[in-house]
């Protein structure tokens, strides 16, 4: 398919051509690089992406929308994010972004309210950025590097993914919500089958879900390692926004008839079941029937996957009157300032926190284990998206994953509960109360940036040696996530923009003598299974090991965003078979024919050449040898 033939396209197929700067054809596979409209940051990546934009000597963001979010350390349990905080607000007045102040929300529920728009493209320093999919935006979630290159004007480059279409039919019976279509589609393609792909959603079945559901749907698409995912803009849409004030920023947007897809899964509305994502993986689903009754602590409704009004206002209705478990604790969180409005105007609140439920102010709170942290051995319930070991602040407590239904039901409970057997909530169709205070504006070239000693500048980027013999420092398991390299939560939110101090944290939860060893070793590599660092986008996971010394990772297969992300670090994201290298191991690395495409690996203590690939584009390979993009980009924005 080339821009020139008429041939039917999918959904995001039609975006790319409406964005395409560089490369002819969409078809899976082929490169392309996209012009973006709008780009996020968040605080925690946030800090180093500006850092990073800064450093490529622009004087003014380029895109139309660039929003700086602050949602991760919003309550600033250290002043060190205080200091990030100021950072990042004078920052976006300096080069022209939207700052969006602590406690109006999580960027991805905000974006999607005051900015998303249909057919436009959106790339965001966080992995949950394709919650724009339900509002027919092609949102990608990727490393600060990548941000901050679009930030300065410049493509961002991908191979054309495997378009998926999950078409969806009936209509969801009462106490099945959005959140059990998402399970439904993990527990059938997994943690690694949207690897490569994008999951466009269609069929009668999506006309029947709202904006915010199908904002949880493309949400937690994130879960199965898709580029991203995304609905058709229709009546619906334009419902939505209208409701927001913003209708005139939509159109219509369809996939053409006749299109054609990699895979098309079929999806019955009508035939779904409650579902919970048990401990350990989002992918891990089992029915509610089968878990029910396995007792609980903790009870957490909010996030950006389900901190909608739509989700506050269904648990104060199936809560209204009644009282929590007592072998529980309820913590509610809304995903945006305007949902607090909304709840706190139509009683919603009232009614929870009757109910026995706590409240926290927007952002991401208990999602990253910013408070609410669960005890030794208990079970936390959440509607969130994620539920590794030590994703809620802490590795000795588990989490499940479930809808707002589920987890209201459950809270009452004090145990995983069936929410069918509750009375039927009707959701009424909300007037969203718009209010931006909370959105300043940038004031341009005159603003001063104020760094507070936390803000630690970047080391420049330097190209990697031909040769290396290094030791392999740690050996690890399959699906090592990014929480895994590099916990987030109270022991490291306050540290993103100081590389040297968060260093000291990786694989804390594995094995926490790892920086000593690596600091002392002066260099190494990483040895690991399948599908490594999968999860969230946050570059500190390749940025903080690079201080350590890491050069390369070898590994079975690596997840999309943070394969790209050890690139612009430049670190070599080595694809091998591991099994036969151990803790200890002298590795002799030969990058000297990366650019041909060639790289060598020699097991130095049985002699043995291990067969190895570096799989990079052009593009890719020039930016390792530069030593990481931003070495790159300083050279060719674009
Ligand atoms: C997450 O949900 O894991 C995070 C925290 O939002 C990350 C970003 C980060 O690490 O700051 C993400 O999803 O990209
Ligand atoms: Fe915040 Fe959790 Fe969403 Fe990440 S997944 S952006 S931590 S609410």
């Amino acid at each position: 398919m080339t821009l020139s033939d008429s041939i039917p396209c999918t959904l995001s197929q039609k975006i790319f051509r409406e964005h395409l700067g560089s490369g002819t054809s969409v078809l899976p596979g082929e490169p392309i690089g996209l012009a973006i409209d709008q780009c996020l940051t968040q605080d925690s990546t946030g800090t180093l992406a500006w850092l990073e934009f800064e450093s490529l000597g622009l004087d003014r963001v380029v895109p139309q929308v660039v929003v700086s979010y602050v949602d991760h350390t919003n309550a600033a349990f250290k002043g060190e994010s205080s200091d990030d905080h100021l950072f990042l607000q004078t920052a976006a007045s300096r080069f022209g972004a939207v700052f969006s102040r602590p406690g109006n929300g999580v960027c991805h529920q905000v974006h999607y309210e005051r900015f998303g728009r249909p057919g436009a493209t959106l790339l965001g320093s966080d992995s949950h950025t394709p919650t724009a999919g339900g509002l027919g935006m092609l949102g990608i979630g990727v490393g600060g590097m990548d941000v901050a290159v679009a930030m300065a004007g410049g493509l961002f480059h991908l191979e054309a993914p495997v378009p998926v279409l999950i078409a969806l039919e009936g209509r969801l019976p009462w106490g099945v919500n959005a959140k059990d279509v998402i399970l439904g589609v993990l527990r059938r393609i997994t943690v690694r089958g949207g690897v490569g792909r994008i999951l466009e959603y269609g069929g009668a079945g999506a006309d029947t879900l709202s904006v915010p559901q199908r904002a949880t749907i493309t949400n937690m698409g994130a879960e199965t390692g898709a580029t991203t995912s995304i609905f058709p803009s229709d009546g619906v849409t334009l419902d939505f926004l209208r409701r927001q004030g913003r209708a005139e920023q939509w159109r219509e947007l369809r996939a053409d008839p006749g299109a054609s897809y990699g895979e098309t899964i079929a999806l019955d509305l009508s035939r779904l079941v409650p579902l919970v994502a048990m401990p350990g993986s989002p992918d891990r689903v089992e029915r509610v029937e089968a878990v029910e009754g396995t007792p609980l602590r903790q009870v957490h409704i909010g996030s950006c996957t389900n901190g909608g009004w739509q989700d506050i206002y269904v648990a104060s209705r199936l809560l209204e009157g009644r009282t929590i478990s007592p072998h529980c604790e309820v913590m509610v969180v809304p995903g945006s300032r305007q949902v607090l409005q909304m709840a706190i105007a139509d009683g919603s609140l009232g009614r929870l926190v009757q109910a026995g439920c706590r409240i926290m102010e927007p952002g991401c709170g208990p999602c990253i284990g910013m408070g609410f942290v669960p005890g030794s051995g208990h079970l936390s319930l959440r509607s969130v998206n994620r539920n590794w070991l030590g994703r809620g602040g802490s590795s000795e407590g588990r989490l499940a994953l479930a809808s707002v239904e589920v987890c209201a039901a459950s809270a009452l409970a004090g145990a995983i509960a069936d929410p069918r057997r509750l009375d039927p909530v009707s959701i009424p169709e909300p007037d969203y109360l718009v209010d931006d205070s909370m959105l300043i504006a940038p004031a341009g070239h005159s603003a001063e940036i104020i760094r507070g000693p936390n803000i630690v500048p970047l080391r420049p980027q330097t190209p990697p040696p031909a040769i290396m013999e290094l030791p392999v420092l740690i050996k690890l398991a399959d699906g090592i996530s990014t929480d895994d390299i590099l916990p987030a939560g109270p022991l490291t939110q306050h540290l993103r923009s100081n590389l040297p101090r968060i260093a000291d944290w990786v694989f804390h939860y594995l094995d926490p003598s790892f920086s000593e060893r690596a600091r002392e070793a002066q260099g190494g590599f990483i040895a690991a299974g399948e599908n490594y660092g999968q999860g969230s986008s946050r570059e500190h996971a390749a940025l903080a090991p690079r201080e350590l010394g890491i050069a390369a990772v070898f590994a079975g297969s690596f997840a999309r965003i943070h394969r790209s992300n050890l690139i612009n670090c430049g670190i070599a994201p080595v694809v091998c078979d591991t099994a036969a290298l151990q803790q200890g191991d002298l590795i002799r690395l030969d990058l000297s024919e990366v650019g041909s495409g060639r790289v060598h690996v020699r097991h130095l203590p049985s002699g043995s050449e291990i067969p190895a690939r570096l799989d990079l584009t052009p593009r890719e390979r020039e930016i390792l040898l530069a030593g990481g993009a931003l070495a790159y980009a300083g050279r060719s924005l674009g």
